[in-house]
Protein backbone atom coordinates (compact mmCIF):
# COMPACT_ATOMS: atom_id res chain seq x y z
CA UNK A 1 0.00 0.00 0.00
CA UNK A 2 1.31 3.60 -0.81
CA UNK A 3 2.43 5.87 1.76
CA UNK A 4 -0.35 8.10 0.83
CA UNK A 5 -2.68 5.29 0.65
CA UNK A 6 -1.27 4.03 4.78
CA UNK A 7 -2.18 7.65 5.57
CA UNK A 8 -5.51 8.17 4.60
CA UNK A 9 -5.98 4.54 5.82
CA UNK A 10 -5.26 6.38 9.11
CA UNK A 11 -6.14 10.09 8.75
CA UNK A 12 -9.59 9.22 10.14
CA UNK A 13 -9.04 8.91 13.72
CA UNK A 14 -6.65 12.23 13.41
CA UNK A 15 -7.78 15.75 14.01
CA UNK A 16 -8.64 17.04 10.80
CA UNK A 17 -8.57 21.38 10.66
CA UNK A 18 -9.95 20.77 14.27
CA UNK A 19 -5.87 21.75 15.14
CA UNK A 20 -6.77 25.11 14.87
CA UNK A 21 -9.72 25.10 17.27
CA UNK A 22 -7.85 23.00 19.86
CA UNK A 23 -5.04 25.51 19.62
CA UNK A 24 -7.41 28.42 20.21
CA UNK A 25 -9.32 26.22 23.36
CA UNK A 26 -6.27 25.42 25.02
CA UNK A 27 -4.84 29.48 24.37
CA UNK A 28 -8.49 31.09 26.16
CA UNK A 29 -8.03 28.18 28.95
CA UNK A 30 -4.47 28.54 29.74
CA UNK A 31 -4.34 32.42 29.48
CA UNK A 32 -7.67 32.55 31.74
CA UNK A 33 -6.12 30.32 34.57
CA UNK A 34 -5.02 32.00 37.94
CA UNK A 35 -1.39 30.85 37.18
CA UNK A 36 -1.25 31.55 33.53
CA UNK A 37 0.24 28.74 31.21
CA UNK A 38 0.35 26.96 27.90
CA UNK A 39 0.60 23.14 26.49
CA UNK A 40 4.09 22.84 25.67
CA UNK A 41 2.91 20.71 22.43
CA UNK A 42 1.85 24.08 21.16
CA UNK A 43 5.75 25.05 20.35
CA UNK A 44 6.17 22.76 17.34
CA UNK A 45 4.45 25.07 14.69
CA UNK A 46 7.26 24.70 11.67
CA UNK A 47 8.97 27.57 12.78
CA UNK A 48 9.50 26.24 16.62
CA UNK A 49 10.34 22.66 15.16
CA UNK A 50 13.08 24.46 13.46
CA UNK A 51 14.39 25.86 16.19
CA UNK A 52 14.12 23.20 18.52
CA UNK A 53 16.78 21.18 15.81
CA UNK A 54 18.82 24.17 16.60
CA UNK A 55 18.56 23.73 20.04
CA UNK A 56 19.70 20.15 19.77
CA UNK A 57 23.11 21.48 18.42
CA UNK A 58 23.92 23.97 21.03
CA UNK A 59 26.99 23.80 23.72
CA UNK A 60 24.67 23.89 26.10
CA UNK A 61 21.98 21.26 25.19
CA UNK A 62 23.44 18.56 25.91
CA UNK A 63 20.36 15.14 25.96
CA UNK A 64 20.55 14.80 21.91
CA UNK A 65 23.97 14.37 21.56
CA UNK A 66 24.57 12.57 24.84
CA UNK A 67 21.84 9.92 24.00
CA UNK A 68 22.56 9.54 20.51
CA UNK A 69 25.75 8.48 21.89
CA UNK A 70 24.18 5.90 23.96
CA UNK A 71 21.89 4.64 21.38
CA UNK A 72 25.54 4.48 19.54
CA UNK A 73 27.10 2.05 22.24
CA UNK A 74 24.08 0.05 23.13
CA UNK A 75 22.39 -0.52 20.02
CA UNK A 76 23.66 -4.25 19.69
CA UNK A 77 22.74 -4.93 23.39
CA UNK A 78 19.42 -3.72 22.61
CA UNK A 79 19.04 -5.90 19.61
CA UNK A 80 20.26 -8.69 21.86
CA UNK A 81 17.09 -8.36 23.55
CA UNK A 82 13.99 -7.65 21.20
CA UNK A 83 15.42 -10.74 19.06
CA UNK A 84 14.80 -11.37 15.04
CA UNK A 85 11.67 -9.73 13.48
CA UNK A 86 11.00 -6.98 16.32
CA UNK A 87 8.25 -4.95 15.06
CA UNK A 88 9.81 -1.06 16.04
CA UNK A 89 7.01 1.29 16.94
CA UNK A 90 8.15 5.17 17.23
CA UNK A 91 6.14 7.03 19.63
CA UNK A 92 6.31 10.31 17.77
CA UNK A 93 8.41 10.70 14.81
CA UNK A 94 11.41 11.95 16.23
CA UNK A 95 14.89 11.62 14.33
CA UNK A 96 15.75 9.55 11.90
CA UNK A 97 19.60 9.24 13.11
CA UNK A 98 18.81 7.64 16.86
CA UNK A 99 15.61 5.72 15.67
CA UNK A 100 18.30 4.84 12.60
CA UNK A 101 20.88 3.01 14.99
CA UNK A 102 18.27 1.02 16.68
CA UNK A 103 17.21 -0.22 12.82
CA UNK A 104 20.44 -0.92 11.93
CA UNK A 105 21.42 -2.76 14.61
CA UNK A 106 18.40 -5.33 15.34
CA UNK A 107 18.23 -8.72 13.34
CA UNK A 108 15.69 -8.67 10.31
CA UNK A 109 13.44 -6.10 11.84
CA UNK A 110 9.92 -6.81 10.30
CA UNK A 111 8.49 -2.99 10.08
CA UNK A 112 8.99 0.59 11.22
CA UNK A 113 5.45 2.23 12.63
CA UNK A 114 6.05 6.03 14.00
CA UNK A 115 2.53 6.85 15.36
CA UNK A 116 2.09 10.86 15.52
CA UNK A 117 -0.53 13.15 15.71
CA UNK A 118 0.90 15.21 12.83
CA UNK A 119 1.02 13.47 9.34
CA UNK A 120 3.17 15.76 7.98
CA UNK A 121 5.79 14.64 10.19
CA UNK A 122 5.19 11.25 9.72
CA UNK A 123 5.79 11.99 6.18
CA UNK A 124 8.74 13.02 6.59
CA UNK A 125 9.87 10.48 9.10
CA UNK A 126 8.76 7.69 6.63
CA UNK A 127 10.22 9.58 3.82
CA UNK A 128 14.01 9.63 5.60
CA UNK A 129 13.60 5.72 6.88
CA UNK A 130 12.53 4.13 3.69
CA UNK A 131 15.52 5.84 2.19
CA UNK A 132 17.84 4.63 4.43
CA UNK A 133 16.31 0.84 5.38
CA UNK A 134 15.35 0.22 1.59
CA UNK A 135 13.49 -3.26 2.12
CA UNK A 136 11.92 -2.37 5.40
CA UNK A 137 8.12 -1.99 5.87
CA UNK A 138 7.47 1.50 6.86
CA UNK A 139 3.63 1.92 8.50
CA UNK A 140 3.10 5.47 9.67
CA UNK A 141 0.31 5.79 12.13
CA UNK A 142 -1.94 9.34 12.56
CA UNK A 143 -2.56 9.14 15.98
CA UNK A 144 -2.47 10.50 19.65
CA UNK A 145 -0.62 8.36 21.97
CA UNK A 146 -1.15 10.65 24.43
CA UNK A 147 -5.16 8.73 24.05
CA UNK A 148 -6.16 4.73 24.05
CA UNK A 149 -5.28 3.90 20.11
CA UNK A 150 -4.78 -0.08 18.35
CA UNK A 151 -2.37 -0.12 15.74
CA UNK A 152 -3.75 -1.02 12.40
CA UNK A 153 -4.14 -4.50 11.37
CA UNK A 154 -1.76 -4.13 8.66
CA UNK A 155 0.93 -4.14 11.36
CA UNK A 156 2.96 -7.38 11.13
CA UNK A 157 2.97 -10.15 14.04
CA UNK A 158 6.23 -9.87 15.73
CA UNK A 159 7.70 -8.86 19.13
CA UNK A 160 7.27 -5.27 19.58
CA UNK A 161 10.00 -3.16 20.19
CA UNK A 162 8.56 0.37 21.51
CA UNK A 163 10.84 3.65 21.26
CA UNK A 164 10.47 6.73 23.38
CA UNK A 165 13.67 8.65 22.93
CA UNK A 166 14.72 12.48 24.25
CA UNK A 167 13.28 12.60 27.42
CA UNK A 168 10.10 13.59 25.88
CA UNK A 169 8.29 11.53 28.60
CA UNK A 170 9.95 14.56 30.84
CA UNK A 171 6.77 16.89 29.40
CA UNK A 172 4.39 14.84 31.24
CA UNK A 173 3.95 15.35 34.69
CA UNK A 174 5.07 11.99 37.18
CA UNK A 175 1.14 10.69 36.61
CA UNK A 176 0.83 11.60 32.81
CA UNK A 177 4.28 9.58 32.79
CA UNK A 178 2.31 6.30 34.32
CA UNK A 179 -0.58 6.54 32.06
CA UNK A 180 1.54 6.90 28.69
CA UNK A 181 3.64 3.69 30.08
CA UNK A 182 0.71 1.66 30.84
CA UNK A 183 -1.07 2.87 27.50
CA UNK A 184 2.34 1.86 25.52
CA UNK A 185 2.55 -1.56 27.08
CA UNK A 186 -0.90 -2.51 26.19
CA UNK A 187 -0.51 -1.06 22.63
CA UNK A 188 2.70 -3.15 22.82
CA UNK A 189 1.79 -6.49 24.05
CA UNK A 190 -1.44 -6.33 22.28
CA UNK A 191 -1.00 -8.73 19.33
CA UNK A 192 2.32 -8.84 18.61
CA UNK A 193 3.87 -11.55 21.04
CA UNK A 194 1.29 -14.15 20.05
CA UNK A 195 2.38 -14.41 16.55
CA UNK A 196 5.55 -15.00 17.82
CA UNK A 197 4.55 -16.98 20.94
CA UNK A 198 4.53 -14.59 23.98
CA UNK A 199 6.53 -16.76 25.82
CA UNK A 200 9.01 -18.10 22.99
CA UNK A 201 12.24 -18.05 21.32
CA UNK A 202 13.62 -14.69 20.13
CA UNK A 203 14.88 -12.16 22.62
CA UNK A 204 16.92 -13.31 25.50
CA UNK A 205 16.24 -13.37 28.72
CA UNK A 206 12.51 -14.22 29.99
CA UNK A 207 10.00 -14.23 27.24
CA UNK A 208 8.54 -10.97 27.24
CA UNK A 209 5.98 -9.94 25.35
CA UNK A 210 6.84 -6.57 24.24
CA UNK A 211 9.80 -3.68 25.04
CA UNK A 212 9.80 -0.27 25.22
CA UNK A 213 13.35 1.44 24.84
CA UNK A 214 12.87 4.93 27.14
CA UNK A 215 15.30 8.12 26.95
CA UNK A 216 15.16 9.86 30.31
CA UNK A 217 16.84 13.31 31.41
CA UNK A 218 18.60 12.79 34.66
CA UNK A 219 18.88 14.94 37.82
CA UNK A 220 21.88 17.20 37.91
CA UNK A 221 22.75 20.59 38.85
CA UNK A 222 20.33 23.59 38.22
CA UNK A 223 23.18 25.63 36.81
CA UNK A 224 23.46 22.95 34.25
CA UNK A 225 19.92 22.29 33.69
CA UNK A 226 19.48 26.22 33.79
CA UNK A 227 21.94 26.41 30.70
CA UNK A 228 20.56 23.49 28.82
CA UNK A 229 17.03 25.70 28.94
CA UNK A 230 18.48 29.08 28.67
CA UNK A 231 21.58 29.20 26.40
CA UNK A 232 23.88 32.57 25.84
CA UNK A 233 23.29 32.69 21.98
CA UNK A 234 19.40 33.13 23.47
CA UNK A 235 18.14 30.41 20.51
CA UNK A 236 15.58 29.07 22.92
CA UNK A 237 14.53 32.33 24.25
CA UNK A 238 13.39 32.12 20.55
CA UNK A 239 11.70 28.95 20.82
CA UNK A 240 9.95 30.41 23.93
CA UNK A 241 8.54 33.88 22.37
CA UNK A 242 7.65 31.96 18.85
CA UNK A 243 4.42 30.85 20.55
CA UNK A 244 3.50 34.49 21.29
CA UNK A 245 4.18 34.85 17.25
CA UNK A 246 2.12 31.80 16.62
CA UNK A 247 -0.88 32.74 18.65
CA UNK A 248 -0.79 36.45 16.63
CA UNK A 249 -0.57 34.99 13.23
CA UNK A 250 -2.53 31.63 14.09
CA UNK A 251 -5.57 33.49 16.33
CA UNK A 252 -5.56 36.81 15.25
CA UNK A 253 -3.93 38.16 18.72
CA UNK A 254 -2.18 40.96 19.35
CA UNK A 255 0.96 40.48 22.05
CA UNK A 256 3.59 41.71 22.22
CA UNK A 257 6.30 39.20 22.15
CA UNK A 258 8.70 42.12 23.16
CA UNK A 259 6.86 42.60 26.26
CA UNK A 260 7.67 39.48 27.42
CA UNK A 261 11.17 37.57 28.11
CA UNK A 262 12.24 33.93 28.50
CA UNK A 263 13.03 32.64 31.58
CA UNK A 264 14.09 28.95 32.74
CA UNK A 265 14.54 27.69 36.27
CA UNK A 266 14.77 24.50 37.86
CA UNK A 267 11.90 23.63 40.20
CA UNK A 268 13.68 21.69 42.95
CA UNK A 269 10.38 20.51 44.89
CA UNK A 270 8.73 19.06 41.27
CA UNK A 271 12.47 18.19 40.06
CA UNK A 272 11.93 20.02 36.13
CA UNK A 273 13.29 22.60 34.81
CA UNK A 274 10.26 25.17 33.51
CA UNK A 275 10.18 27.40 31.12
CA UNK A 276 8.41 30.43 31.63
CA UNK A 277 7.19 33.86 29.73
CA UNK A 278 7.74 36.91 31.96
CA UNK A 279 5.81 40.24 31.38
CA UNK A 280 8.24 42.70 31.21
CA UNK A 281 5.37 45.36 32.56
CA UNK A 282 1.67 45.53 32.82
CA UNK A 283 0.60 45.17 29.54
CA UNK A 284 -3.03 44.01 27.89
CA UNK A 285 -3.56 41.91 24.76
CA UNK A 286 -6.23 40.81 22.63
CA UNK A 287 -7.02 37.26 21.11
CA UNK A 288 -9.88 35.99 18.88
CA UNK A 289 -11.81 39.01 20.80
CA UNK A 290 -10.59 38.06 24.02
CA UNK A 291 -9.40 40.53 26.29
CA UNK A 292 -6.40 39.24 28.59
CA UNK A 293 -4.06 41.33 31.22
CA UNK A 294 -1.01 40.34 32.26
CA UNK A 295 1.11 42.35 35.71
CA UNK A 296 4.65 43.08 35.51
CA UNK A 297 6.44 39.97 36.31
CA UNK A 298 3.77 37.75 36.01
CA UNK A 299 4.46 34.42 33.70
CA UNK A 300 3.43 31.71 31.50
CA UNK A 301 4.65 28.47 32.27
CA UNK A 302 4.85 26.86 28.73
CA UNK A 303 7.12 23.76 29.27
CA UNK A 304 8.18 21.29 32.24
CA UNK A 305 10.64 19.13 31.52
CA UNK A 306 11.05 16.90 34.34
CA UNK A 307 14.22 14.86 35.43
CA UNK A 308 14.45 11.51 36.60
CA UNK A 309 16.51 9.70 39.56
CA UNK A 310 17.05 6.02 38.60
CA UNK A 311 15.04 4.76 41.60
CA UNK A 312 12.20 7.05 40.55
CA UNK A 313 12.22 5.83 36.99
CA UNK A 314 12.03 1.82 38.27
CA UNK A 315 9.27 2.87 40.14
CA UNK A 316 7.25 5.03 37.65
CA UNK A 317 7.62 1.91 35.27
CA UNK A 318 6.69 -0.45 37.85
CA UNK A 319 3.50 1.41 38.63
CA UNK A 320 3.05 1.36 34.83
CA UNK A 321 3.63 -2.65 34.18
CA UNK A 322 7.04 -2.53 33.28
CA UNK A 323 9.83 -3.89 34.68
CA UNK A 324 13.69 -2.11 33.71
CA UNK A 325 15.71 -4.82 31.71
CA UNK A 326 18.76 -2.54 31.32
CA UNK A 327 19.54 0.88 32.19
CA UNK A 328 22.56 2.84 30.91
CA UNK A 329 24.39 6.25 30.96
CA UNK A 330 26.80 8.26 29.49
CA UNK A 331 29.84 8.25 31.90
CA UNK A 332 28.74 11.39 33.24
CA UNK A 333 25.63 10.04 34.11
CA UNK A 334 24.08 13.19 32.73
CA UNK A 335 21.09 11.31 30.66
CA UNK A 336 19.77 7.49 30.70
CA UNK A 337 18.53 4.67 27.92
CA UNK A 338 16.71 2.10 29.32
CA UNK A 339 14.86 -1.20 27.85
CA UNK A 340 11.23 -2.03 29.68
CA UNK A 341 10.14 -5.35 29.03
CA UNK A 342 6.41 -6.48 30.08
C1 LIG B 1 11.88 17.74 23.02
C2 LIG B 1 10.60 17.99 24.99
C3 LIG B 1 12.56 16.62 25.03
O1 LIG B 1 12.20 18.98 27.17
O2 LIG B 1 14.35 18.95 26.67
C4 LIG B 1 14.40 21.70 24.59
C5 LIG B 1 12.22 20.33 24.44
N1 LIG B 1 12.61 22.59 25.45
N2 LIG B 1 14.72 22.91 25.08
C6 LIG B 1 13.14 18.99 26.35
C7 LIG B 1 13.08 21.51 24.84
C8 LIG B 1 13.63 23.47 25.60
C9 LIG B 1 12.84 18.99 24.86
N3 LIG B 1 11.94 17.84 24.51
Amino acid sequence: MSLALDLAADRAGAPGGGQRAAFLADVLAGLSAARKTLPCKWLYDPEGAALFEAITRLPEYYPTRTETAILRERADAIAALAGPGAVVVEFGSGSAEKVGLLLRALDRPAAYVPVDIAPEWLDDAAARLAGAHAGLPVMPVVADFTRPFALPTRVPAGRRLGFFPGSTIGNFTPEEAVGFLGLARRVLAAGGGAGSGAGSGSGSGSGAKARLVLGADLVKAASVLEAAYDDAAGVTARFNLNLLSRINRELGGDLDPGGFRHRALWNTAAERVEMHLVSRRAQRATIAGHLFTFAEGETIHTESSHKYRPDRLARLAARAGWRIEAFWTDPDRLFSVSVLAC
